[in-house]
């Protein structure tokens, strides 16, 4: 047998289907990539893998054969990607078509959790309604006219701004240096931003420079009437003084599709009151899953026949 493609974690069915009409693929997922099998081990040249499965040294040591790691996501923090560009091996991931449907959920969740929508809906459909009268939900806060602070204004904030600039809203943001073409007001210190703003919605990769930058002070700044939304990584936010700061009311409330330990949320967190969360789904919507999946297969494509690469990692740059 020869293991010309490796899939590493779980992808969709229809990028599987894409990649078996053609190629020999073994299906290593429930392993996470690991496997005795010298076969696989010396003649795999692809890895497949996403969003939330790691791929580090030890993986990539064991392949001895490995040219590319094809990611199904934009973020690619599992991937110890400047080890394998140390190794000649390629990696790519899935910028741009993803970005409206993660942007379009981060409004969602702003407004939910704003406008108590999750709960209004239980609200009617377990009758309460009904037994209470009309005008007992409690009253909720404005969006139109507030101020939205965005940590990281890269593609996914700048869609995100994009779309909140249409309530009126003002918005600053926090990011390496100054966008130029971003009109909205630009904060150097994270601290003044959450201070600034009434949601802090978090936008930025998951790499380790990132790692907890939600933390005890940001959030401490955000303040009793601040809330925050996560639409980017789980490692970036301190889950364990969110969880703190949401029982205590520090701050009012926060939506969170992303965790530090998915599918894992704890049980304290999964109780709050005024905590919306949803499982990683910022992307997955039918027509963006399949744009992504055929992103991760024409990325294959174009390294199997020599082409270069749609959509490389800048790690990959050195690689030139
Ligand atoms: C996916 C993601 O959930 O693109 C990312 O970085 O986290 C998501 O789009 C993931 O890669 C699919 O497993």
């Amino acid at each position: 047998m020869r293991a010309l493609i490796v899939k590493q974690a779980y992808i969709p069915v229809l990028l599987e289907d894409l990649i078996n009409k053609k190629y020999a693929m073994v299906d290593l997922a429930s392993s996470h990539g690991i496997t005795d099998d010298s076969e696989i081990l010396d003649s795999a040249e692809i890895l497949i893998t996403n969003g939330e499965a790691i791929v580090g040294r030890d993986l990539i040591d064991r392949y001895k054969n490995l040219k590319l790691i094809a990611n199904f996501g934009v973020g690619y923090d599992g991937i110890d990607a400047s080890y394998a560009a140390s190794k000649g091996i390629l990696v790519t991931n899935t910028p741009g078509v993803l970005t409206d449907d993660v942007a379009d959920l981060g409004v969602g969740l702003l407004l939910a959790l704003s406008r108590n929508i999750v709960k209004a809906d239980h609200f009617v459909k377990d009758g309460s309604w009904q037994t209470q009268g009309m005008g007992t939900f409690p009253w909720t806060k404005k969006v139109s006219g507030s101020k939205v602070g965005i940590v990281g204004m890269g593609r996914i904030g700048s869609a995100i701004a994009k779309r909140l600039s249409a309530f009126d809203v003002t918005i600053g943001y926090c990011n390496q240096k100054p966008v130029n073409s971003a009109d909205y007001k630009y904060f150097s210190s994270l601290i003044d931003l959450a201070e600034f703003c009434d949601f802090l919605i978090v936008c930025v990769p998951g790499v380790k420079a990132n790692n907890h930058l939600i933390d005890e002070k940001v959030l401490k700044a955000l303040g009793p009437q601040g809330y925050l939304i996560n639409i980017s990584r789980g490692s970036v936010v301190d889950e364990q003084y969110l969880t703190k700061a949401l029982s205590n009311e520090e701050i009012k409330g926060a939506a969170l599709d992303v965790f530090e330990h998915e599918p894992h949320v704890s049980e304290i967190l999964r109780s709050l009151e005024n905590v919306i969360l949803t499982p990683h789904m910022a992307s997955a919507t039918h027509e963006t899953r399949k744009a992504m999946g055929q992103l991760v297969f024409d990325n294959i494509e174009a390294f199997l026949q020599g082409k270069e690469l749609i959509t490389p990692v800048p790690e990959c740059n050195k690689l030139k």
